[in-house]
C-alpha cells in the first residue's frame, strides 16, 4: 500500500488525500508533527531531501512535491481523465499545476502566518500574490466549470485545497463568484475527502 508522509492541516498533503479519494485508493498515513519540525528529521530527509510534506513511497518508488505526487498517481492508474495526455490538453493541466505552486502557494503562506501567530511583515505581499492568482482563476471559471478541460483534472486538485483555505489567511472568497461555485462542484464529486477548515 502507498505511504503518505502526512500532516493533517497541510493543504500540500490533502491534494493527495483528495486524488486517492477520488482513484478509490487507499494508504498508510504516517502522521508528521510538521508546526514540531518532523520534516526535518534526518530520517526524513533521506525521503525528501527538502525536507518537506508531502512524500509518497509506493513499493520503493519515493516522489516529493504534491503536484508531481498528483501526476504520478495519475499515471500510474492509466487516468486520461485525471491527466489528459495529448500535446494541447496535458500543458493545460500543467498550467495550473504551476499556478498551484506559485500564486496558490502564497495563499498556504498566508494562512501559515495568520494560524501560526507569525510576524506579519509578508503577510499583505502574499495576500495580493494569492489574489492575483485568484483573480486567473476567477477569469478561466466565469466561462468554464473546471480549470484545463471539460472535466475535472489534477490542475483542479493542486488549486483546490489552499483556495479553499484561503479565508484563514484572512483572504476573503467573497469576491470571487466563480470560485466558490468550482469549490462546491469539486465538493460534490463522487470520493471527496475533506479536511479542518473545508467543510
Ligand atoms: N511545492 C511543495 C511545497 C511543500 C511544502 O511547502 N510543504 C510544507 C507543509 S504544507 C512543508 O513541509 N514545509 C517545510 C517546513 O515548513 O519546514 C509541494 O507542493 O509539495
Amino acid at each position: 500500500m502507498i505511504k503518505l508522509y502526512d500532516s493533517a492541516l497541510s493543504g500540500n498533503c490533502h491534494k493527495v488525500r483528495m486524488m486517492l479519494g477520488f482513484l478509490g485508493q487507499p494508504c498508510d498515513k504516517i502522521a508528521m508533527n510538521w508546526a514540531k519540525g518532523d520534516q526535518r528529521l534526518d530520517w526524513f530527509r533521506a525521503v525528501n531531501p527538502r525536507c518537506q510534506l508531502p512524500a509518497i513511497d509506493d513499493d520503493g518508488t519515493v516522489v516529493w512535491d504534491s503536484q508531481a505526487i498528483l501526476v504520478y498517481l495519475a499515471r500510474k492508474h492509466l487516468s486520461e481523465q485525471w491527466l489528459p495526455l495529448d500535446a494541447r490538453a496535458l500543458t493545460q493541466v500543467v498550467q495550473w499545476l504551476m499556478l498551484a505552486n506559485e500564486e496558490i502557494a502564497a495563499l498556504a503562506w498566508a494562512r501559515v502566518t495568520v494560524l501560526m501567530k507569525q510576524p506579519r511583515d509578508r503577510l499583505a505581499e502574499l495576500q495580493q500574490k494569492g489574489i492575483a492568482g485568484l483573480a486567473v482563476l476567477e477569469g478561466r471559471l466565469r466561462e468554464h466549470e473546471w480549470v484545463a478541460a471539460a472535466h475535472p483534472t489534477v490542475g483542479d486538485i493542486a488549486c483546490f485545497p489552499y483556495v479553499g483555505l484561503a479565508p484563514q489567511g484572512e483572504v476573503s472568497l467573497d469576491p470571487f463568484p466563480a470560485v466558490r461555485g468550482w469549490i462546491a462542484l469539486i465538493k460534490s464529486l463522487p470520493g471527496y475527502v475533506s479536511m479542518p477548515g473545508l467543510e
